[in-house]
């Protein structure tokens, strides 16, 4: 657990039967390991059936709660839903904007919440459309469903990318479209759309009609994830992950709405929805990679020579990456040619980092692939020369989607910061290693990134199969004896466990 517990901003409304709103966001914010802090817009009377009155908050009070709560409970990240009328929004516009001036880094998450369960609107008044906008253009996640998309773009027969486009040409950051309204029986798709990403997620339909406080859930998910300093296409696959598993909680019963249950976290492997696969990605992901035919492989040292290669592969270790940088083509011919020459005398499994088409060329055991480059290289054409294949992945998102392709092993990291690399914003550190790991399939997992003799062995103790190391070989005094010294953690363990 992280030691201070990052704060949420609720804005929003009280519904009295609990199910959503202010309600929801508390229990998901506490659930998800974040105080949450409640800044009421109106005070709902609504149960199952009916919607019978919203009770507006004076701005005052808003205010009031605002400048007490900054004092000492600043937010991580904000989550809007209900907004009573347009001096609230009035209100909301001015807040964010001087809140941004102090923080710009506070991420805003805007649920445009239009409607209750129920069906009745939930707002007192018809929203200004211009002040509307002002609002947008402060958030740096919109949640809509497909229904609220349409109606605040006004492009009836849109698609999620076109309601994205309209709505980040507003001025929102990322958009994220829900897909609970879509026309699927079993199905549901969730679209996210940031910078020039746009990620598609297929969970399972819930046959429930506890689903009451859904979208109040997942938007708070979202905040409370980016409160918690994670990148948006983790949040965005945990929050699904949260609410397919709540959904998995709450009674098969058809005839009555109820709310929907809020679980622990983490949630279990099998709430984790499947990243939507292009279709030459599905075409690979059907076949597969070969396997390494080992699943502890250990030490895995990283190097930039041919040279460390020859020193190291005498030392007993099952895998070894060439990671050659700033090369002109014909040194990194000549290095990859020998490196694969090298590497037929000893048992250790070679791979090469990045340069596909020359490992195909020479024959290599195996490509290791960042996953900047796994978009780009042509993965079908390594699958067919029969090589094994390593990803890199840095979050639930990247290894969902690696997972799917079944390569020969998988790569976490940087579990800790490294000099080698700049992971800015991608520290894993060792609890989410940890969570990472609960979806691990039986693809051997290496842990990469600032690993050390004093730090390896509380990142072998999570179970990973292997250890990828750069700096702490290739800079030690005496790189022998630290190879030695980390198999040993190794061996120490497998003993332990036997
Ligand atoms: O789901 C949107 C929502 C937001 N806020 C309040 C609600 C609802 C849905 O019923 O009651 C207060």
């Amino acid at each position: 657990m992280k030691n201070k517990r990052p704060i949420l901003w609720s804005i929003a409304g009280s519904d009295c039967s609990g199910g959503a709103g202010i309600q929801a966001d508390v229990k998901t914010g506490h659930a998800l390991g974040c105080e949450v802090c409640t800044l009421i817009t109106a005070n709902t009377v609504q149960n199952s059936k009916r919607l019978d009155s919203i009770n507006l908050l004076p701005v005052s009070i808003l205010q009031q709660q605002a400048d007490c709560l900054l004092e000492d409970k600043p937010p991580a990240a904000i989550k809007i839903g209900l907004i009573a009328n347009n001096d609230q929004l009035t209100w909301l516009i001015g807040f964010l904007n001087d809140l941004k001036s102090i923080s710009p880094e506070t991420p805003v998450v805007l649920d445009p919440v239009m409607k209750a369960s129920v069906g009745q609107d939930l707002s007192c008044e018809a929203m200004n459309k211009n002040l509307f906008q002002q609002l947008i253009a402060l958030t740096d996640v919109m949640t809509p469903n497909r229904q609220e998309a349409e109606q605040l773009t006004g492009l009836e027969d849109g698609s999620p990318e076109v309601w994205a486009k309209a709505l980040m040409e507003s001025g929102a950051k990322g958009v994220i479209v829900t897909g609970g309204h879509g026309a699927d029986a079993e199905t549901i798709i969730d679209h996210c759309f940031f910078d020039d990403q746009h990620l598609n997620l297929k969970s399972p339909r819930a046959h429930t009609s506890y689903g009451h406080g859904s979208g109040c859930t997942h938007s708070s998910a979202i905040a409370s994830f980016l409160a918690q300093g994670y990148l948006l296409r983790d949040a965005f696959i945990q929050a699904q992950a949260f609410i397919n598993e709540g959904f998995a909680l709450c009674p098969a019963e058809q005839n009555h709405y109820g709310a929907l249950i809020q679980p622990c976290w983490p949630v279990s492997s099998t709430s984790y929805p499947q990243v939507v696969l292009n279709p030459l990605l599905e075409t690979v992901a059907d076949a597969g990679f070969p396997s390494l035919g080992i699943q502890n492989l250990g030490l895995y040292p990283v190097v930039d020579s041919v040279e460390w290669l020859e020193s190291l592969m005498p030392l007993g270790i099952e895998i070894i990456q060439l990671r050659l940088k700033n090369k002109t083509e014909s040194e990194l011919r000549e290095a990859i040619q020998q490196a694969v020459e090298l590497s037929k005398r000893y048992p250790t499994r070679l791979f090469i980092n990045d340069h596909w088409h020359m490992a195909i060329e020479y024959g290599a055991y195996g490509v290791h692939l960042g996953q900047e480059d796994v978009l780009d290289a042509d993965l079908k054409a390594i699958q067919k020369a029969g090589l094994r294949l390593g990803i890199s992945t840095h979050g639930a998102y990247e290894f969902v989607l690696a997972q799917q392709l079944k390569p020969s092993y998988l790569a976490i990291g940087a579990i800790f910061p490294t000099r080698t690399k700049d992971m800015s914003g991608q520290i894993q550190g060792l609890d989410n290693l940890k969570q990472i790991l609960t979806l691990k399939s039986d693809i051997p997992i290496v842990g990469i990134g600032g690993l050390t003799l004093d730090n390896a062995n509380e990142v072998i103790q999570t179970g990973v199969n292997s250890i990828a190391v750069v700096t702490a070989v290739t800079e030690s005094p005496d790189y022998a004896e630290s190879v030695k010294r980390f198999q040993r953690l190794f061996s120490k363990l497998i003993n332990t466990k036997n």
